[in-house]
């Protein structure tokens, strides 16, 4: 079962479709696939539920995206190896779906995406067509905690849009996660590049999530886990000390609109020639590295 589907390569977004399809029907006791909106070019916006009960639910939820920013494909591969060990191998990962249930938005931003596959390698933002100088906003951004429209052009890769969650995408994912308000546990968007493990709030420097320390344990979990398997090495803190401030990121809006008590953006490694292009033919050892970090997630949400 390992190696179908093949990590080598970075798929088109038809070819994940696909596979969004095929696990939904060859396992439709664990994976429940919804299109929870469409992309502002109309593309469908999967979410991807994994669990062992029937009722959806009962279980702490951990809600994982990617694909919010176009080039960033390496992150979109992480989380499906996620979603693909859990399902295609579940009865040896069967100790990371008892007691909790996983959510998956694997590429939130489809038309970026393509348009980073096909025109523009290092596109970020969405496709929303704004005026004749300027196309897209970026959905880190745009979501609704702490959002601000920020003195920067349209542009820019940084434009927040007209208001909070203005864009199809963001709109989806925030009313999709709303919806597990009550057994949201963790929440991890994932990006790249720069190996963090980054921890809210990023809209300002000095205002801390208030259980700072344990999130700060926590992302240490995943990066030592990481860094006794591999050698790879992670840094982990608050993303406004030790990245940049952002408003209307999405992991504050986890914490604030959520209900996630753990919320973090992870910036996986980077490669290549501009630390977006991953070299194909490692993807598969960086998916499975990172892995190793998710499941440290898992056991800790499963046994709090
Ligand atoms: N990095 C994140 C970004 O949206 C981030 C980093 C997230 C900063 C959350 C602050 C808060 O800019 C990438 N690579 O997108
Ligand atoms: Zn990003």
């Amino acid at each position: 079962v390992n190696g179908i589907p093949n990590f080598n390569y970075y798929w088109s977004y038809p070819e994940m479709e696909e596979i969004f399809n095929r696990l939904a029907t060859d396992y439709p006791n664990l994976v429940k696939l919804e299109v929870i909106g469409k992309s502002y070019l109309n593309q469908s916006i999967y979410g991807v539920r994994v669990s062992k009960n029937q009722e959806f639910g009962l279980n702490p939820i951990i809600f994982i995206d990617a694909g919010t920013h176009a080039r960033e494909w390496a992150g979109i591969q992480s989380a499906f190896y996620f979603l693909h060990q859990l399902v295609e191998n579940s009865t040896i990962h069967n100790d990371l779906l008892d007691n909790v249930d996983y959510v998956f938005v694997p590429v939130v931003n489809p038309d970026g995406f393509q348009y980073s596959f096909t025109e523009d390698r290092l596109w970020r933002k969405n496709r929303h067509y704004v005026n004749y100088t300027c196309t897209g906003i970026d959905l880190n951004r745009n979501y609704r905690y702490m959002w601000r429209y920020v003195a920067n052009s349209c542009s820019g890769n940084g434009y927040p849009g007209v208001s909070a969650l203005s864009e199809p995408e963001t709109a989806a994912v925030a009313k999709y996660m709303e919806s597990f308000k009550n057994n949201l546990r963790l929440y991890l968007s994932t990006h790249t590049y720069g190996g963090l493990v980054l921890w809210p709030f990023g809209f300002a420097m000095d205002i801390y999530i208030k259980n700072h320390k344990e999130h700060q344990k926590l992302g240490e979990k995943f990066a030592n886990a990481i860094s006794v398997a591999t050698g790879t090495e992670y840094e982990v803190g608050n993303s406004a000390d030790i990245l940049y401030t952002a408003y209307g990121a999405s992991d504050d809006f986890a914490i604030a609109y959520g209900g996630a008590d753990f919320a973090y953006t992870l910036e996986l490694p980077g490669g290549g020639p501009n630390g977006f292009d991953y070299p194909q033919d490692m993807i598969h050892d960086l998916v499975k590295e990172t892995f190793i970090g998710y499941r440290e997630f898992s056991l800790f949400i499963k046994e709090r």
